[in-house]
């Protein structure tokens, strides 16, 4: 079982493809201010010809002699995937008229190999992907980066990208105002995780989706007191199902927390800690606490994983799941005894519940592999216009869907589906779909859409509405990253410690809670937060605001 689980994550994080931008509307409507690096380079750039006399404006190819170009990066996951023959990747470099000449490390050991790679410089690779998002600044303090913002007259694609993702550029604007990478992409907005009901006990409750934490106690009882499995059994009900990691997801919002990110700022940009508020938090955890005294949570949820939630939704034992959506039609609704492909019979995600604050849910940041050039290549004009050419949308549409009447066919309306080889994961996988570990590939929400239930597909751009974005990436100095990571550790070990005390009883909220907030203050929360705001404030000038 759970060697299947995983081979269906795998598969997902792989094929899900997505698109860049992938329906996220992220704009804030402010001007941007062309004061600072980044700002102006994209407004000052001009197509030009390079050294060789060639002009370059964004479709392939990107050059008029022959040429190769170096690449560091990683294998496939799949052990069975060559990379470097796969047919997506090779249209690519076909296109753009370059030969690719490969460097590549294991997949699960990459950052171990490549980090201290990168970081002394021993490397003659023109491109190179770094093994994290590079959230200290590591990589782009070594030097070995070329600042891309120097070369936007050859990267059409990306200002293009940029000019439209004002948040993505914030995020990928180092301290010192540059660029130094092309991201890959995370579908972010869709497909994120969300509460999900059995439908099949609801239409046997007679009621509708809950929306209100009220309402949502009132079904738990519901489903508590009755033999909703019909098994003539009315103690074997486990009214919710939900792994601990999903709590702050699923209740966090109804009392105004992204207990998620844990740091948010504020309309008027002050950031806060989610898990100090003294007034908020503690009305969290007295929400569940009463849940919990209620039997309404199970005594042994903290021990659950994925596999056991699964296994009790087989034995049609709970009503309530929360997790990420691809487990509504993939994981949970198939493993029911009853599930007949229709959304009636199903696991069907709703909307997030309220509180005295309006719920929502939480995406994630969309930046993912990212590519950088080196400094030392002798093709330093080459290589950025192969990373613009690589995460161009014709590119795109490569890595997403693959190459058409092979991986997949357009019908009259235009729609798309994926070939008999298309729908084989293996055949997919071969074919170099989503290569996003050797090219910035974007996952798309459209091809997304195709792999899951129609019902689940509908209900997933239901629920994008609700979804809020997360605490923004932002790129710390080795200061900040020092006091985080000084203080951090101490300060979430003490959290998710008390989180499960305070829900369980075991701390009581009456007489302890005022000593965690203490403990937080003993442990140097301010200062975190302080740093968490100068970086706030930074994001917040790349941004443009
Ligand atoms: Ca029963």
């Amino acid at each position: 079982m759970k060697r299947k689980i995983a081979a269906i994550v795998l598969s997902f994080a792989m094929t899900a493809c997505l698109f860049a931008g992938c329906g996220k509307d992220k704009d804030t409507g402010t001007s941007l201010a062309n004061t600072d690096t980044v700002d102006s380079a994209i407004k000052n750039a001009t197509p030009v010809e390079d050294s060789t006399g060639y002009l370059y404006t964004g479709a392939g190819p990107i050059t008029g002699e022959d040429a190769s170009l170096k690449l560091m990066a990683q294998e496939s996951n799949y052990t069975n995937v060559d990379i470097r023959k796969a047919p997506i990747v090779l249209k690519v470099f076909e296109e753009a008229g370059v030969t690719p000449v490969w460097d590549l490390y294991d997949y699960n050991d990459y950052e171990k190999l490549a980090a201290p790679i990168i970081s002394s410089g021993d490397t003659d690779a023109d491109i190179i992907k770094i093994p994290d998002n590079d959230p200290n600044q590591v990589y782009i303090k070594s030097g070995l980066f070329v600042p891309l913002d120097e070369f936007f007259d050859y990267m059409p694609n990306f200002i293009k990208w940029l000019s439209e993702n004002p948040v993505e550029k914030a995020e990928l604007t180092a301290e010192d105002g540059h660029i130094y990478y092309v991201p890959g992409l995370n579908v972010a907005d869709d497909y994120q995780p969300c509460l999900m009901y059995n439908k099949v006990w609801l239409t046997k409750a007679g009621i509708e989706a809950p929306t209100t934490l009220d309402e949502f106690t009132e079904m738990l009882r519901y489903f508590k007191n009755n033999d909703m499995n019909g098994n003539g059994d009315a103690s074997d009900e486990i009214p919710m199902c939900v792994m601990k990691e999903f709590l702050p997801y699923m209740f966090g919002p109804a009392f105004g927390l992204d207990l998620v990110s844990g740091f948010r700022a504020d309309e008027a940009g002050n950031v806060t800690y989610a898990y100090a508020d003294s007034e908020n938090y503690k009305k969290y955890l007295e929400y569940l606490n009463g849940l919990y005294e209620e039997g309404l949570i199970d005594p042994d949820f903290t021990s659950w994983d994925r596999d056991m939630v699964i296994d009790f939704i087989s034995k049609d034992l709970t009503g309530v799941a929360f997790d990420f959506s691809w487990a509504m039609s993939m994981m949970y609704s198939n493993v029911l005894p009853y599930y007949d492909g229709t959304e009636d019979t199903a696991f069907i995600g709703v909307a997030p519940l309220s509180g005295e604050c309006e719920g929502f849910y939480i995406g994630r940041n969309s930046l993912s592999g990212m590519f950088g050039v080196n400094k030392k290549s002798s093709q330093i004009e080459l290589a950025v216009k192969f990373l613009d050419y690589a995460m161009s949308d014709h590119c795109q549409d490569y890595y997403q869907w693959g190459i058409v009447g092979e991986s997949y066919i357009v019908n009259a309306d235009g729609s798309r589906e994926y070939t008999e080889n298309g729908n084989n994961n293996d055949w997919l996988q071969q074919f170099g779909i989503n290569p996003a570990f050797v090219l910035p590939a974007a996952q798309s929400v459209e091809a997304t859409d195709i792999l899951v239930a129609p019902w689940h597909a509908r209900i997933n751009g239901e629920l994008r509405q609700y979804v809020k974005d997360p605490w923004p990436e932002i790129y710390a100095t080795s200061k900040e990253s020092d006091t985080v990571n000084l203080y951090m550790p101490d300060i979430q070990a003490k959290v998710d410690e008390s989180t499960i005390d305070f829900i369980t009883g075991k701390k009581n909220l009456t007489s302890d809670f005022d000593s965690y907030i203490s403990e937080l203050d003993r442990l140097h929360i301010d200062e975190v937060t302080e740093v968490r705001q100068t970086q706030y404030n930074r994001y917040l000038k790349a941004l443009g605001e």
